[in-house]
């Protein structure tokens, strides 16, 4: 416990994703204080309070990962990537959402986990072999016994929500082939900090990496980074190649580069997150001054993409239904819902819903090339975004 330092305090929040139907509205919600605590010796960073699995991943889960375009071209030529270099005879997805990876293969060839059993039916129904189960090492032996060793597993945006490591990493060494690899893609810490992107950290990002601290938990299973790659996706993602340490495959030098900028940015001393802290807290006044200016004026803003991310700005700043008239957003289970904590309406997706509007709040900021490029009419009759990373500006 000596080692934990508490670094940041993002207050009261809801459960990230927790939409409310309208008769929910009056209820009392749900909520946890949501600190973040940095550890010394692992260097990891995580949050203090979290939720089982069945209670943030269930059937009523809203996330789509399908919902972005950026998404799918970004699994699109990663698959074709895998296809040409690792050339595998059976792909596993760990978190496989509604299919957005795996449509990318041969239904023989690959198989899908996703214990939201809503999202899991859409790609099942599309014929593929998935599984509405958590990733447990009771699946991972039910899955041995179907098909034997599996040669390629990948994970985006799954490791980080499950917070017992051991039982993931274990039930990995149960089914990884020899030569096989794994690979997993998550927010980074480095950008997180870098852009102050405070709201990577909810209740479902139990962790978010930094390779100086999965590379720690990874040696105890005889487990290798062998090559990282840093993409634009979510804000700043790191997708790493990880082998067994007996495995053939070469160590490629994009580790070390890494693991160099990470520690010359300070990952591992809690200086640099203090830092981050201090900048967190002038963010948020920042962001309230600039909603408080345009209340003011009379301006109308809206909301566009009702992100898990966003819950946490908006509760951490106390921004509700007062600034924002209601959010856009493309998917269905949360339209005709409000968000949680600050019960802002979210309404299906229209152009002709911005018509009127003077500035967006971007929620989904980390899709802002997809959704600039979208809303160029808006752009150019003058409309404005709000965004908050690296520091509240209008743009
Ligand atoms: O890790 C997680 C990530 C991958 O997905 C989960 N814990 C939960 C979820 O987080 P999020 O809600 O912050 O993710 P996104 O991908 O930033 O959400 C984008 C939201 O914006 C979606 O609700 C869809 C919406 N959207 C839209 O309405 N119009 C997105 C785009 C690009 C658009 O054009």
């Amino acid at each position: 416990m000596r080692n934990l330092i508490e670094f940041l305090d993002l207050g009261l929040q809801p459960l990230a994703n927790n939409y409310l139907s309208n008769n929910q509205k009056l209820k009392k919600e749900k909520k946890y204080r949501l600190k973040v605590l940095f550890n010394k010796k692992t260097k990891m960073v995580s949050i203090k309070n979290t939720f089982s699995s069945k209670i943030m991943f269930n059937n009523k889960y809203p996330y789509r990962s399908s919902m972005s375009l950026t998404m799918i071209n970004s699994f699109k030529k990663l698959s074709l990537e895998i296809k040409k270099k690792y050339k595998p005879k059976r792909i596993l997805e760990i978190g496989s959402n509604d299919g957005s990876f795996i449509k990318n293969f041969d239904k023989k060839r690959v198989v899908g986990i996703e214990p939201c059993s809503n999202i899991e039916k859409i790609t099942k129904k599309k014929g593929f072999d998935t599984y509405a189960e958590y990733w447990t090492p009771h699946l991972a032996k039910k899955l041995h016994k179907k098909y034997s060793k599996i040669d390629l597993i990948y994970s985006a945006n799954t490791i980080t929500h499950i917070k017992n490591l051991d039982d993931v990493f274990k039930s990995i060494l149960l089914i990884l082939s020899k030569e096989g690899t794994l690979i997993i893609e998550d927010p980074s810490l480095l950008e997180c900090l870098k852009n102050n992107t405070y709201d990577q950290f909810y209740n479902e990002h139990i962790y978010v990496f930094s390779l100086i601290a999965l590379e720690k938990i990874l040696i105890k299973y005889n487990l290798i980074i062998f090559k990282v790659e840093n993409l634009e996706i979510h804000g700043g993602s790191t997708r790493y190649f990880i082998k067994r340490k007996d495995s053939k495959l070469r160590i490629d030098n994009s580790v070390k580069i890494q693991k160099r900028k990470e520690i010359n940015f300070g990952l591992n001393k809690v200086s640099a997150y203090k830092l981050f802290a201090k900048r967190v807290l002038k963010n948020k006044k920042m962001l309230i001054k600039i909603f408080t200016k345009l209340k003011y004026r009379k301006k109308k803003i809206i909301g566009y993409g009702a992100t898990a991310k966003s819950t946490t700005i908006l509760n951490y700043c106390n921004i509700d239904n007062n600034y924002i008239s209601y959010f856009l957003d493309t998917t269905e289970d949360k339209q005709k819902k409000l968000t949680p904590g600050t019960k802002i309406p979210i309404v299906k997706y229209h152009k002709k819903l911005l018509k009127n509007i003077d500035y967006i709040f971007l929620g989904a900021w980390n899709f802002k090339k997809e959704i600039f490029n979208k809303e160029k009419r808006f752009i150019s009759r003058g409309g404005k975004f709000i965004l908050h990373t690296p520091m509240p500006k209008i743009i």
